[in-house]
């Protein structure tokens, strides 16, 4: 049945009526048969924007499918808006083309799991016949001195060799937002909330001897002397729990450490206080300790909703346990270029010095790996500084031209700021590197 045979039956005659059944018939189905193994054929099996598919007479929206002509597994991933880009204020000049941080409303779509490999991009050469030499030298080894095994990531492809597999496979290149969206796995909707509060804060050195009518001198002279100093906190965080979390930030006067207050008699309670219950202005506490008096002083606050996480896996930082990027053992293999030199993250070991099998590392809220890093991968939009500032709401397909197509995830060869996820990478289309990869989606044409 083709979409619009669909639409007009559903909207027809009855068309509330049936539709409300429909979508009641489509939930209940859907729960009744989400763990279901659903073979796809073709994109002409989905009904409607919600990408409803029909089997043996039972309407379906499965979590899970598996994509018959490339056996790829994929994902659903629901219809809705997101926020696309940077919330974090990234200080690099790199992070820029990531803001301002905008909504996105998109279509259902369903996306493979992992990337492409190389052995389903060596069946589509030999089911398609297309042009592609697996021997072939590039610029630093063969596809197989990086991938050696068919369970790895095809690398060693242009852009328009991704495309063509999309076509074949039925499918097509995720745009950048569906991209983002299904990296984001629902973490964008994360409610966690930010205080940004400015404070004053000052040490007063008081010598031991003093007597207590100096004391009470010193402190007044205290709070003329207040000065600025900035803080992040958590919503809900007290003075007492500030200190601990930002024992490294330097005190305004001393140079000393926020969180090594030392033994001090409490003036005024503030180990309780919470900032953002504060109002502008006011003193959160006074403390003096052997080192003389500590005063905090409200000078600015905001609040905002921290809606995106900064990987794909949440807030916390690369630990080699999340993805495979450059980590050491990619150094042994970057440090022979003198651009890579001092490249890699000799912190951490992700066990993988190039690309690694795809699946090796847990998948995301909606069930994909390796979104961030293993390989780069293509998206079928051109790439834009600005782009930002000017798309359109819903369903963005990219800048009209460009000269550089968009690249997603970092990969085994960059380190952990290529990992965010509000990140752009961008390449010239008929490159073809060792780190880029591509993955595929299927729903409505974009
Ligand atoms: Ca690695
Ligand atoms: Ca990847």
């Amino acid at each position: 049945m083709s979409r619009s045979a669909w639409n007009t039956r559903l909207v027809g005659k009855n068309g509330m009526k049936r539709l409300t059944w429909f979508l009641l018939l489509a939930m209940l189905t859907s729960l009744v048969y989400a763990e279901e193994k659903i073979v796809v054929e073709n994109a002409d099996e989905f009904q409607g924007p919600e990408l409803v598919i029909v089997k043996d007479g039972k309407l379906l929206q499965p979590k899970r499918i598996t994509w018959q002509k490339d056996s790829s597994e994929m994902v659903r991933i629901p219809a809705g808006s997101f926020q696309m880009g940077d919330s974090k204020h990234e200080p690099e000049y790199w992070m820029t083309p990531a803001r301002p941080l905008h909504t996105v409303e998109l279509n259902t779509f369903y996306m493979d799991t992992t990337e492409v490999t190389v052995g389903q991009f060596m069946w589509f050469v030999e089911q398609s016949g297309y042009a592609y030499d697996f021997d072939q030298v590039f610029e630093y080894g063969t596809v197989a001195d990086f991938s050696p095994t068919d369970k790895h990531p095809m690398v060693y492809i242009n852009w328009f060799d991704a495309m063509a597999y999309a076509k074949w496979a039925g499918k097509r290149l995720p745009t950048e937002a569906e991209w983002e969206k299904a990296a984001r796995a629902g973490l964008a909707s994360d409610p966690v909330k930010k205080v940004t509060v400015k404070a004053s804060h000052i040490l007063i050195q008081a010598d031991a001897n003093v007597t207590p009518e100096e004391k009470d001198q010193i402190r007044q002279e205290a709070f003329q002397l207040l000065q600025n100093v900035r803080f992040e906190i958590g919503l809900g965080k007290t003075f007492a729990e500030l200190a601990k979390i930002h024992s490294d930030c330097p005190s305004a006067s001393n140079g000393g450490q926020l969180g090594a207050f030392g033994r001090g008699k409490m003036v005024r309670p503030f180990e309780t206080v919470c900032f953002d219950q504060l109002d502008v202005g006011q003193i959160s506490g006074l403390v003096e300790t052997d080192f003389g008096f500590h005063i905090i002083k409200l000078e600015d606050k905001k609040i905002e909703t921290n809606t995106n996480a900064r990987y794909v896996w949440g807030n916390d930082e690369v630990n080699g346990g999340q993805c495979n990027y450059a980590d050491k053992r990619a150094g042994a293999f970057l440090n022979r270029f003198e651009w890579y030199r001092d490249w890699a993250d000799i912190r951490v070991d992700d066990g993988y010095g190039k690309c690694a099998p795809v699946g090796s590392y847990a998948a995301n809220g909606y069930g994909l790996h390796d979104m961030a890093g293993n390989v780069y991968e293509w998206c079928s939009d051109w790439y834009a500084d600005n782009y930002y500032s000017n798309s359109p709401m819903n369903n963005p397909r990219g800048p009209a031209k460009g000269k550089s197509r968009v690249l997603r995830g970092g990969s085994w060869a960059f380190f952990n700021h290529f990992l965010r996820v509000a990140y752009r990478g961008r390449h010239i289309p008929l490159n073809r590197r060792s780190d880029i990869g591509f993955r595929c989606v299927s729903g409505l044409a974009n």
